[in-house]
């Protein structure tokens, strides 16, 4: 029988990649406080109330999504930036890319009813090949406490190891039930998986809501699924932690990806930044090659 590898909340990071390196999944149990817990559930209680179930064949019709995380409850923002988290991404994505972004933010309530979702990996919204290299990860945290019942998030560990074939695929609903597990959960608790992980939300045979909301997170050169530059004003943005405000896509990638009239995003939206030199940006490594080919044309050419 599968399963999914619980660590405390406070696990070193060092331990959750381990655990990620092989099963491609673990949950940290129990992150936020039961206060905590309270404040987001009424948070977000009101907001899915007032909105309509999606209609889509991936996203369900008794499923309700909301996206734009940040001013709906500031609770995620401490979340999305937790130290042992943060060093699980550092580690995972850092080795593709200078500095790495979040890609999403959406808060999942599956309705009573809701069928189980197909099963799928989330890194195929880049199409393009990186064995080895991970595009993005995944954060669920439980709003809810997240039962077999209720629709915890169905997972497949070790399947982010499998050659890459067409991932959305009808043969993997036919996976024999050993290879199965579900991120079952106390509320309060996080779910981290692979983009390359198969998954799915499970079906909800209850009579009440499954809530959970992904945080994820992606290499910093590619598009970000959720458009955070539209969905958060210049005022709404400077109220937040500044290495959110980086993680929603405010720097440069180096080299030269992102920048505004030459002028750094972070600089120009926090800071007001609007009159600068056109500058470049080039990865530390080869600043001392850049000027030794320059000092040598010039001295060529004196
Ligand atoms: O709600 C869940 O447990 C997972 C949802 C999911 O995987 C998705 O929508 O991509
Ligand atoms: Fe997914």
């Amino acid at each position: 029988m599968a399963t999914v590898q619980h660590l405390r909340a406070d696990e070193h990071s060092s331990k959750i990649i381990e655990v990620l390196n092989k099963d491609g999944c673990v949950v940290l149990d129990q992150v936020l406080s039961p206060q905590e817990i309270g404040q987001l559930q009424s948070d977000m209680q009101k907001q899915f109330d007032a909105i309509p179930d999606c209609q889509g064949d991936f996203y369900g019709y008794a499923t309700k999504r909301l996206g734009t995380l940040f001013t709906r409850s500031t609770l995620f923002q401490k979340m999305a930036i937790l130290p042992n988290i943060l060093e699980t991404m550092d580690h995972f994505l850092l080795k593709g890319c200078s500095e790495y972004q979040i890609n999403l933010t959406q808060a999942i309530s599956i309705g009573p009813k809701e069928i189980k979702q197909i099963m799928h990996q989330d890194d195929p919204m880049f199409p393009f090949l990186h064995p080895g290299q991970e595009a993005m990860l995944n954060c669920m945290w439980a709003i809810d406490d997240f039962t077999e019942e209720n629709g915890a998030t169905v997972l497949v560990p070790g399947s982010h190891l499998w050659p890459r074939m067409q991932a959305l695929n009808l043969n993997y609903e036919d996976l024999p039930p050993h290879m199965l597990t579900q991120g079952v959960m106390k509320k309060g608790s996080v779910l981290i998986y692979l983009g390359s992980l198969f998954h799915c939300g499970g079906a909800n045979r209850t009579q009440t809501r499954r809530t959970g909301a992904v945080i994820s997170y992606s290499l910093g050169w590619l598009r970000q699924a959720e458009n955070h530059y539209l969905a958060y004003s210049a005022e709404e943005l400077r109220t937040m932690p500044e290495r959110l405000q980086r993680l929603l896509g405010y720097f440069v990638h180096q080299p030269n990806l992102g920048s505004v009239n030459g002028i750094d995003p972070y600089n120009f939206i926090i800071n007001g930044e609007k009159d600068q030199i056109f500058a470049e940006f080039v990865p530390d490594m080869v600043k001392p090659l850049l000027k030794e080919y320059r000092e040598k044309i010039e001295k060529q050419a004196a």
